[in-house]
């Protein structure tokens, strides 16, 4: 089954975790007492399999094109090609060398099975990936996972997924603001900007359960659901922004191994942020209140250090189809839609309080059986968000966008 590989907040999120993947089969393998079999080679492959054990490995390498890779706005974009001389002074668009991108991907995943409770099927799959932008050396990161699923028989199975994606530069903030000509406002130049990088880090907990199944290898119908963990955590000074909460999923796989196949999905996230203090710009005669400390309510674009609260409800439905054309090609089109709502109620938090944000995006892919455990995938993706904030409100951080990557890869298993 196709999962789509190139849902991009899915593919980053996953990617994400094919890097805490690095730590972990680094320690895995370090630890294991049948290290051999993470190694990967032939050698250690047939090491495992006279333990009882099997070693899969599976490769992918892949060229990506990310035509807004920082999520931001038309007018963002050009400014990131030629910045005003406000936005150079303060460091807004510093590192960003290119609003688009093309991306070099590989992972890596070894895939160890072996009995496990009552004899059945046991799987351990670590994973590594890397991401090489090759303009923007800031996106250039590595993500790791760890998965360990156990066979409950009749197609059934439970499953403990860890991720992470330890370094991740989303785009450059605003961390503070200085009236250097004291005229009460700040202007764009006496903003200061700063990096925006955070570690990522999911665990996720699932159950897969074949219903109304006679044999267990052609279930009509497949749940998955299962429940998690995610916490972002920002480099200073930027821990305002950081997010953490509980996950859930269900999804419903129709039709397996049949010619058209649909999988619909459901993701929850719950997220919470510590309310902080956060530098923000506001007009003072909106809320009669002297945010600067000169000694007037008449200031627009005044500093204003005020507490900001980012927690947020997500919502987000998926579907696809995945079309088996053949021995040889497969082929999928898919859509999600996203909600975000942020629950901020602090009244001076006017990129948070009452936003919500709509994202939809629609994919499709194309495999081709190249050789034996060979194939060759491209792919497209294109979404387009709304958020109810005016472009330009306060820091015109949160913005509409639209965003669109293709990808072509080969995918070897051995
Ligand atoms: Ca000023
Ligand atoms: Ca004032």
């Amino acid at each position: 089954m196709i999962r789509l590989a190139f849902t991009l907040g899915a593919a980053r999120r996953c990617a994400a975790s094919l890097c805490a993947c690095l730590l972990v089969s680094a320690a895995l393998s370090a630890q294991s007492p049948d290290s051999q079999s993470t190694s990967g080679t032939a050698k250690a492959r047939k090491a495992a399999r006279t333990a009882g054990w099997r070693a899969d490995v599976e490769s992918n390498a892949a060229v990506e094109y990310d035509n807004n890779i920082f999520l931001l706005s038309p007018t963002q974009r050009a400014s990131v090609a030629s910045p005003s001389a406000g936005a150079t002074s303060s460091g807004r668009y510093q590192g960003m060398e290119s609003a688009n991108d093309v991306i070099g991907v590989g992972s890596i995943a070894i895939r160890l099975n072996g009995p496990g409770a009552r004899g059945r099927t046991i799987e351990i799959t670590p994973e590594i990936s890397y991401e090489f932008a090759s303009r923007n050396r800031l996106r250039r990161e590595a993500a790791g996972a760890l998965s360990v699923a156990q066979s409950l028989g009749g197609g059934r199975r439970i499953r403990l997924k860890a991720g992470s994606t330890p370094s991740h530069f989303s785009r450059n903030y605003m961390s503070d603001a200085v009236d250097a000509d004291a005229n009460g406002s700040i202007s764009s130049s006496e903003r200061i900007y700063r990096r925006g990088q955070y570690g990522e880090y999911s665990i996720v907990g699932d159950l897969r359960l074949p219903l109304a199944a006679n044999s267990s290898k052609s279930a009509p119908i497949v749940l998955e659901a299962g429940g998690g963990y995610y916490a972002r955590s920002y480099d200073a000074p930027f821990g305002v922004r950081d997010l953490n909460g509980p996950t859930a999923s269900v999804s419903l796989d129709i039709g397996q191994k049949s010619p058209v196949e649909l999988e619909l999905t459901y993701d929850l996230a719950v997220l919470s942020a510590a309310t902080g203090v956060q530098v923000v710009l506001l007009d003072e005669p909106l809320y009669s209140v002297d945010f600067n400390g000169n000694g007037t309510t008449t200031d627009l674009s005044a500093r204003a250090a005020v507490d900001i609260d980012r927690s947020r409800l997500e919502h987000q439905i998926g579907g696809t189809l995945v079309f088996d054309t053949g021995r040889r090609v497969d082929a999928s089109l898919g859509f999600d839609y996203r909600i975000r709502s942020f629950r901020s109620t602090l009244p001076y938090d006017e990129d948070n309080a009452g936003r919500r944000d709509n994202r939809s995006g629609i994919r499709g892919s194309l495999r081709a059986r190249m050789a034996r455990g060979v194939y060759l995938s491209t792919g497209a993706k294109f979404l387009t968000q709304s958020t109810n904030r005016p472009l330009g409100s306060t820091l015109g951080e949160e913005t509409d966008y639209n965003n669109i990557v293709a990808s072509v890869g080969l995918t070897a298993s051995f």
